[in-house]
């Protein structure tokens, strides 16, 4: 895709999501696709959940609005995650899914300028972080009902490591769920959440940084060389029985 094919008024961005469990090397992989569809030209803007207002966006040339966990919610998730504050578990899940809320008209109008919008975590980290907490009157089913009607990604990357090789990762530890047994049970309802949902593509992380963005390049060019037939932008529906 071109700079010159995206000022075609018919053209709209996409919105590619990246998920994964902590250290999995998400944002890693984001800022690498961010350079790599902007030296080909294309807009890009990067949202790093939780907290953002963020990041580094490049519409042709690129200028950095770098600040993270900065908004007044982001500041509450960010002080509970690093464990100065407490928060009962469904309050601070409405919290994340506010984070997203508000940036949700934002990305929309990013999507339909042109921009393709890459998220570095989104409604399944949301969901499921949430519910692996193990809290009998938050399931996961409770967790995703507050994501109904976010935009839908055109495609979700899920970068599938294991929880030990996580955990040998730089900086793992110093948050709230940085410990096996929670990551082991993320690990699992992310699978049972993407069991019912479409557009998720397991990528394998255990690769070197470069081997694993040549294969997110790949999915992401397909996606984007679809969405002429994808249609326009949809929005997060419930989730399939
Ligand atoms: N959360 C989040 C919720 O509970 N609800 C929500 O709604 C949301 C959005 C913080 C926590 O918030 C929770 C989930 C999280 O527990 P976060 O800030 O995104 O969310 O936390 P992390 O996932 O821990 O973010 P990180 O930036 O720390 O991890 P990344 O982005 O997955 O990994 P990255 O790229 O920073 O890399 C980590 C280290 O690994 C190396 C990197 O160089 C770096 O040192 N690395 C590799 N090393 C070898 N081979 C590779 N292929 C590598 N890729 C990266």
């Amino acid at each position: 895709m071109t700079s010159q094919s995206q000022s075609a008024s018919t053209r709209r961005g996409a919105l590619i999501v990246v998920e994964g469990l902590d250290r999995a090397g998400k944002s890693s992989q984001c800022e690498m696709l961010r350079d790599y569809l902007s030296k080909g030209g294309n807009a890009v803007k990067y949202i790093r959940f939780p907290g953002s207002y963020q990041v580094t966006q490049y519409v042709y040339h690129w200028s950095n609005i770098c600040s993270d966990r900065t908004t007044p919610i982001g500041q509450l998730i960010d002080s509970y995650l690093r464990g100065s504050a407490n928060q009962d578990d469904h309050s601070i899940h409405l919290l994340f899914s506010a984070n997203r809320w508000e940036l949700a008209k934002s990305i929309e109008q990013d999507i339909a300028s042109g921009t393709t919008v890459i998220v570095d975590r989104y409604s399944y980290s949301g969901a499921v972080y949430s519910a692996a907490k193990g809290n009998p009157t938050l399931s996961l089913d409770w967790a995703w009902l507050p994501e109904i009607g976010l935009p839908r990604p055109d495609i979700c990357l899920f970068l599938s490591i294991p929880a030990e090789e996580a955990a040998k990762r730089g900086g793992y530890g110093a948050e709230r769920y940085e410990n096996e047994t929670m990551q082991t049970r993320v690990r699992e309802l992310f699978r049972s959440l993407f069991d019912r949902q479409e557009d998720i593509k397991v990528i394998d992380a255990g690769k070197s940084l470069e081997a694993v963005s040549v294969d997110i390049q790949s999915v992401v060019a397909n996606c984007i060389g679809r969405l002429d037939a994808t249609g326009p932008l949809g929005t997060l529906g419930p989730l399939a029985k």
